[in-house]
């Protein structure tokens, strides 16, 4: 067993409140779990407005920008990071597009969802923003680091 750098990827996985108040906490993580990813931080978290603005600062102006920081803010987020190979890209495939109807049934959006504004779960969309969106939403002192006993089976 050898972990190479690109094991220890980390990307930024939030279950928003559609998702949290639909009871589908345990199902997500369970995915990110059962594919052999390793949960290194997680956090119940109401995000204030300034918050949501600055995880969302690429859309700001967009028409659907108030009421995607709104949304954010009514009510709980699981804030996680997740470890592993390719954690980024593959978190990504299993998440599905964002609009819910596009995405294959299979991944969460296309098993739950049918809103864009209800898609129920963010993911970082490339090393750069998942840097920044752990560091926005995490301490430092927040993150696990550690060894998975079983990791030496997945990789
Ligand atoms: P994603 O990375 O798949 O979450 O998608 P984006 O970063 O492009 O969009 C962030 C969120 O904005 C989406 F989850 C839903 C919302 N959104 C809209 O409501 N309308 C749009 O046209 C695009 C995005």
């Amino acid at each position: 067993f050898a972990a190479g750098p690109s094991t220890k990827e980390r990307s930024f996985i939030a279950i928003k409140p559609d998702g949290v108040h639909r009871g589908m906490i345990s199902n997500i993580i369970s995915r990110f779990e059962q594919k052999g990813y390793k949960l290194v931080g997680i956090k119940v978290i109401v995000p204030g407005m300034d918050l949501a603005k600055a995880h969302y600062a690429e859309h700001e102006g967009k028409p659907f920008f108030n009421k995607l920081t709104s949304f954010l803010t009514s009510g709980p987020v699981v804030a996680m990071v997740w470890e592993g190979k390719e954690v980024i890209k593959y978190g990504r495939t299993m998440i599905g597009a964002t609009n819910p109807l596009a995405s294959a049934p299979g991944t969460i959006r296309g098993d739950f969802c049918v809103d864009m504004g209800r898609n129920m779960i963010h993911g970082s969309d490339g090393p750069e923003s998942a840097q920044r969106e752990i560091a926005l939403w995490f301490q430092p002192s927040e993150i696990a680091e550690y060894e998975s006993a079983t990791q030496s089976w997945v990789y």
